[in-house]
């Protein structure tokens, strides 16, 4: 009864503040989270976090690349996530002297192996878990059916290749534009994963609301997967920033805390598979209904010719036997 009371108590509290904490029973991990002053954070030897490659910390900020070219870094968390259920708020700022080019982009990463350096936003390729991708450079030289900045979700189970130049279009699950890049205001996203329900949301406007980007059902990621950030410059450049990290741990349902996900592949429906589930029955039911149309076309102007020429006929032999 009492944790009844507890956790209707902790709902109110945290709808009250939407825009901090998420929208059901959660504890913040603090091992999960990072904010100021991280120079505290890296000079203690037990600290939870790790740089790669080319990051920066400074009072301000994580930079995970700065805005010079050919440069890639990461912020890798080195406790595993042992609950099945979270959100995680990012404050980040992209940002550079680029006017019309710059890039490439960072992730933020759920994923087996931490740590590695690689060609995927300075993050190895064919990795396992979940990337979400804040690519703000579209490498695509055809029309693309969006715009950049683009945020979009991979799932890889090992086997998948990102691929820089269709920006990952082919093996992403979901994606939505966003205007992160180069704002005056605070840029924030959130990235939920409950009951397999993969939604992200973000915050980039200045207006503390969290507006949805995407969602995605029948995510599956196991437990004990890393949290991590990536990002990397090329030819073109900008610096990725990392300023502070919140992570919820969600309340789960007794079915899930019990069930073994430390064993699960990951996965998730690409949209170009749900695309071809979807379109194909829809596609053969247009068809059939633009043959039943034309036919039904087809048939009214056959009756209204027969009955249009029927009466010229009738008024012609009318006139005709006038004259005779
Ligand atoms: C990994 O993903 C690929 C591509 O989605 C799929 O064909 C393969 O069956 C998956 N492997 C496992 C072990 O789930
Ligand atoms: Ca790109």
């Amino acid at each position: 009864m009492f944790q009844y009371f507890f956790l209707y108590f902790f709902q109110i509290v945290s709808a009250q503040e939407q825009s901090d904490t998420p929208n059901v029973a959660s504890y913040e991990i603090r091992e999960h989270s990072l904010v100021k002053p991280y120079p505290a954070v890296f000079s203690t030897g037990s600290s939870y976090w790790h740089l790669t490659g080319n990051t920066i910390v400074t009072d301000r900020w994580i930079r995970l690349t700065a805005d010079t070219q050919s440069k890639q870094g990461g912020l890798w968390n080195l406790l595993p996530v042992t609950y099945p259920d979270w959100e995680m708020h990012v404050h980040f700022k992209v940002h550079g002297t680029g006017k019309e080019l710059f890039g490439d982009g960072l992730v933020i990463w759920y994923v087996r192996d931490p740590k590695h350096l690689g060609p995927v936003f300075g993050y190895q390729d064919y990795f396992h878990g979940l990337g979400i991708v804040l690519d703000t450079y579209s490498n695509h030289n055809g029309p693309h059916n969006h715009a950049h900045p683009y945020i979009s979700a991979m799932v890889n189970n090992g086997t998948l290749h990102y691929d820089h130049d269709r920006d990952g279009t082919h093996t992403q699950i979901a994606g939505c534009e966003s205007a992160f890049r180069g704002r005056d205001t605070d840029t924030l996203i959130a990235i939920r994963y409950k009951d397999d329900k993969l939604t992200v949301s973000t915050d980039v406007d200045g207006r503390n609301v969290w507006r949805e980007c995407f969602s995605a059902e029948g995510v599956r990621l196991p437990t004990h997967y890393y949290f991590g950030f990536s990002a990397a410059t090329g030819e073109l450049t900008d610096s990725h920033d990392i300023i502070s990290v919140h992570t919820y741990q969600l309340d789960s349902s007794n079915e899930r805390k019990l069930e073994d996900r430390q064993a699960i592949v990951p996965f998730g429906l690409t949209s170009e598979a749900e695309r071809l589930h979807v379109d194909d029955p829809k596609s053969v039911s247009w068809t059939a209904l633009k043959i039943f149309f034309y036919v039904l076309l087809f048939l009214i102007i056959s009756v209204g010719l027969a009955i249009g020429g029927y009466f010229y006929m009738n008024s012609r032999r009318y006139h005709k036997s006038r004259f005779y």
